[in-house]
């Protein structure tokens, strides 16, 4: 397949796994990797790392997004739940539910494609920006379509990431212990103080897991999560600090998740002095240039507390998207074992 760039965002690595890539840095989290992680199973004991996804409870964090609604599917004209099937097989003992459901892919624990979110850039090289991805993709076939109506996106929906199975090594960062409650930046500096406090080592391929607390609050506050939840409570990594984005290419890491959000910090207004630039630039360094997906609204909090009354902070995480070709997000159901 030929190169589809002319020129690559400064600070990308479009062109290192290859012209077609769409896996990025889960090309890092080789067999090997989960052979290494498979050595922190020392116990056998598993935590669910997903919210139940109706949590948030209402759409009051994001107006756009709401939890899973239900519905029962029709059977010869019976509604499908609770169903004798005498009524349409006589004799029949059994009885049988079956459903449909509405999910918005990003309301709740999730994976973030690289086609969640692309980038206005000039890849073509002919001075005027285009709606581009990851590893130069577009979400549209040769002749420019989308394919809504049918599933989703061409080239880098959620099903790569479902086949390239992700298993791997977390490695948990408590933000919680050192940062509290407080919705603040969190900068490269205060990582680095973090990362040799804990004496973590974060390795080529690692899953790197950031428990804030949000996903706490979430449940805490149940259906009285306030709008502002995101921008009051609990930290999140600084997109703005150019340390803290050159340390997560430098890290090595495959894949970055956070029981936050958003993974970083949502700051209220650009910077002064610049008229365009990407809104969350953690999504544009990692889904954009480097190829590393995202995790939000995990559920840390069971396993951040066994990891420290046990001096760990390593575990084995077995985390499958929905292989649902074309969706641009995905629910997470990740599973811990330690
Ligand atoms: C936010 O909602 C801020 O981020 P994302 O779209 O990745 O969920």
């Amino acid at each position: 397949m030929a190169q589809k760039w002319k020129q690559r965002p400064p600070g990308s690595n479009w062109g290192e796994f290859g012209p077609d890539d769409q896996l990025g840095r889960l090309n890092y989290l080789s067999a090997q990797n989960t052979l290494a992680a498979a050595r922190e199973i020392r116990t056998g004991k598993r935590f669910c790392l997903s919210l139940p996804l109706d949590v948030p409870r209402t759409n009051a964090t994001n107006a756009r997004r709401h939890p899973p609604r239900l519905q029962p599917i029709v059977r010869d004209g019976h509604v499908a739940f609770n169903l004798p099937l005498d009524k349409v097989d006589p004799g029949n003992t059994q009885v049988n539910s079956d459903e449909a459901v509405l999910i918005y892919n990003q309301h709740s624990s999730q994976w973030d494609s690289f086609g969640h979110m692309g980038s206005l850039f000039d890849a073509d090289g002919d001075g005027v920006d285009e709606i581009v991805q990851y590893n130069g993709h577009t979400l549209t076939n040769d002749r420019g379509e989308l394919r809504f109506g049918e599933l989703g996106s061409w080239n880098l929906g959620i099903e790569h990431m479902a086949r390239h199975c992700v298993q791997g090594r977390g490695v948990l960062l408590n933000m919680k212990k050192h940062f509290g409650e407080e919705n603040r930046p969190v900068s490269y500096d205060d990582v680095m103080r973090m990362l040799e406090a804990d004496g973590v080592a974060i390795e080529r391929g690692d899953i790197v897991c950031c428990y804030t607390g949000y996903a706490d609050k979430l449940l805490e506050l149940g259906e009285q999560v306030p709008a502002d939840l995101p921008r009051t409570h609990c930290p999140a990594f600084d997109g703005r600090d150019a340390k803290l984005l050159q340390w997560i290419d430098d890290s090595g890491m495959a894949v970055l998740v956070s029981d936050n959000r958003a993974v970083e910090y949502e700051h209220a207004t650009r910077p002064a002095g610049m008229a365009r630039g990407p809104g969350l630039p953690i999504h544009e360094l990692c889904l954009f240039k480097l190829g590393i997906h995202l995790g939000e609204m995990w559920y840390f909090t069971e396993i951040a507390q066994w990891l420290a009354r046990n001096n760990r902070y390593r575990f084995f995480l077995s985390a499958p998207p929905l292989h649902l070709p074309g969706a641009a997000g995905s629910p997470a159901n990740p599973i811990g074992t330690v």
